[in-house]
């Protein structure tokens, strides 16, 4: 069935939240024996860590660890709470985890990065503390999304063997990675889900509201947006309203401006559940090969990203993602695409308030189709799973324009070093078919699209509405020859846009910068040879109308595994260092994209 429960837990009259960030016990349990011995109530020999905090910065024994681990906190549920009922959220756990409250196994979830939430009013304790436990494990199995190495898993950093052995090029970086929270909702009946659909009619917006409440309530209720009110009469659980904002104050990069909606049930006067959230009128298409926001066709300019962070890792981390906005707009980005896993919710919320623009992507990097069909068939499984939490989630955010269902799958050897495999086409043709039609069933008013990998299957990419694809010439292929990767670049790109007639995006171009690593003339790994790269590609792309984005490959360097290609055991196409100083080519892009040439 469809996730339910993924509404971000809020304070209010007649809900609350506890937040359990801080530190809680841990132990890892390599030869995984703690269920049998009950670890879930008591861990025999367990140190302190910070959640959220990925584990493998923390301690030497568990750099590498990606084996099972145990979590433990003892919390006392305030008795204030009684008479609700109350539920545990997780909100990343990666990859896959199992949920004890007092003893009993209340829920399990695969997948990082996306919350889940399990009821636990009868197994929590009002008259002592609740114990809760989470055993987390990020093991690279093969049947898993991301896949892990092997038979069934392809990309770049499988092909070059690293350690620890993934098929995608960042740290697997495991454990509880974002908040876990208790919250309470009325006993009675409580909104459950809320989707929003922005229209725009002349210059009024039109906002259809679709509430689910639990338990099939067949109640009333009331929206609110701005001062505009409408009521809702529940069926079976669902009500709808659709409410019209005269002169509505569209949302944007320039005006992200955004309109309080309350949604209410209620008992003749008496208000029974209340959740708030903030919306944006906007609206997003594709009209022939341009990206149009609210009508108007717009392009982006900005980069791929990661949660990647020295210590926290892939945890949440405010202050970075609060620096990394303040760069993004020193900078004169507009945007981001969130590879190559859905971000933290508070990202979003801020890319609402702050006016960026985010493709956002499943966890689904590293697929490879030269697979047995039932392996196929157990990841198409696991990837609509994981777009469906993932729309639950963030259908509401005005800066989510466009859903993005996989990164460089393959269909043979990347970069064109051998032609694609022709079964292993026509399998990722169905599967990718399934995606897209999964995700406009969930969502009809985004468009929707795939990451292709250089040199990869052009015939995917018909299936999408905007065709993304990756570049490196100049690095991996026409290595120091910016003249030959500039032709091959454009020649790229116009064959894309020939074949599909669709708006195009480079999702990533970059090259590996040591920063203070210097010469002229550029020199691939030199700061020049970055500047040089970039300026080339973007000239290749504005004089291109199709071309509806360029985004640089890395925001920032980033964690990786040890191997021959990563030096330092990281990825060094930051445009920013992994600690937010930047390089040559954050000041040229300021030049380029914000029009400040630094002596302003
Ligand atoms: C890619 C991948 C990205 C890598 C990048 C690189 O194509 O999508 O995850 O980090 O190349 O730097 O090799």
């Amino acid at each position: 069935g469809e996730p339910s429960g993924l509404l971000y837990p809020q304070q209010n009259r007649l809900r609350n939240v506890m937040d359990l960030s801080g530190l809680w016990e841990f132990q890892l349990d390599p030869r995984e024996e703690g269920q049998a011995q009950g670890w879930f109530s008591a861990l025999p020999a367990p140190r302190q860590i910070p959640v959220p905090c990925s584990w493998n910065d923390l301690f030497d024994d568990a750099k590498n660890y990606l084996d099972l681990a145990w979590y433990l906190h003892r919390v006392w549920v305030p008795s204030g709470w009684q008479g609700q009922r109350v539920f545990l959220r997780v909100g990343s756990a990666n990859y896959a985890a199992r949920v004890w409250v007092n003893g009993t196994l209340v829920t399990e979830h695969q997948g990082g990065h996306l919350p889940f939430a399990a009821e636990v009013t009868r197994q929590l304790a009002w008259d002592r503390e609740t114990v809760i436990a989470i055993a987390v494990e990020n093991k690279q199995l093969v049947e898993r999304v991301p896949p892990g190495p092997g038979p069934g898993g392809g990309g770049v950093a499988g092909v070059a063997g690293w350690y620890p052995a993934t098929t995608y090029d960042f740290f697997p970086y495991a454990g509880l990675h974002r908040q876990v929270w208790l919250y309470s909702v009325p006993a009675a009946a409580h909104i459950d889900d809320i989707t929003t659909v922005p229209a725009i009619d002349g210059s009024d917006g039109v906002v259809t509201v679709k509430v689910a409440a639990a338990g099939g309530y067949a109640g009333t209720g009331k929206v609110r947006l701005d001062a505009i009110e409408a009521d809702l009469q529940f069926r079976s659980g669902v009500a709808e309203a659709t409410l019209r904002v005269p002169s509505a104050r569209l949302w944007s990069p320039q005006d992200p401006h955004l309109y309080p909606l309350t949604v209410t049930l209620t008992e003749g006067q008496r208000v029974t559940d209340a959740y708030s959230l903030d919306i944006g009128i906007r609206t997003v298409a594709v009209r022939g090969d341009q990206l149009l926001l609210n009508g108007q066709p717009i392009k982006l300019t900005g980069f791929g990203k990661h949660e990647d962070f020295p210590l926290s890792g892939r945890a949440l981390n405010l202050p970075m993602w609060i620096r990394d906005y303040e760069l993004l707009k020193w900078v004169g980005a507009n945007s981001y695409r969130a590879s190559h896993y859905p971000y933290a919710e508070e990202a979003m919320q801020l890319a609402d308030r702050m006016g960026f623009l985010v493709i956002n992507e499943i966890p689904a990097v590293g697929l490879n189709f030269e697979n047995p069909e039932e392996l196929t068939a157990q990841h198409l499984a696991q990837c609509q799973k994981q777009l469906r939490e993932l729309i639950a989630r963030d259908k509401n955010h005005p800066s989510t324009i466009m859903w993005c269902v996989s990164n460089e799958p393959m269909s043979g050897p990347p970069l064109g070093a051998a032609p694609p495999v022709p079964a292993a086409v026509a399998s990722g043709t169905r599967f990718f078919r399934q995606m897209y039609d999964e995700a406009r069933r969930l969502d009809g008013t985004r468009p929707v699209t795939l990451v292709r990998v250089q040199g990869g299957t052009m015939e995917w990419l018909g299936i999408f509405d905007v065709a993304c694809v990756n570049a490196y010439y100049g690095w991996y292929t026409e290595p120091g020859q910016l003249d030959l990767a500039q032709q091959a670049l454009a020649r790229d790109l116009d064959e894309v846009h020939r074949t599909w007639g669709k708006p195009v995006i480079v999702t990533e171009f970059g090259t590996d910068t040591l920063p203070g690593t210097h010469n002229q003339p550029p020199e691939m790994w030199t700061e020049e040879y970055q500047v040089e790269f970039i300026r080339r590609y973007l000239d290749v792309a504005a004089r291109r109308p199709f071309m509806v984005g360029m985004h640089i490959w890395n925001f920032a360097d980033f964690k990786t595994g040890q191997g021959t290609m990563r030096a330092g055991a990281m990825n060094h196409k930051g445009v920013f260092t992994r600690d937010r100083r930047p390089k040559m080519a954050a000041h040229f892009l300021r030049e380029r994209w914000a029009g400040k040439d630094g002596r302003k």
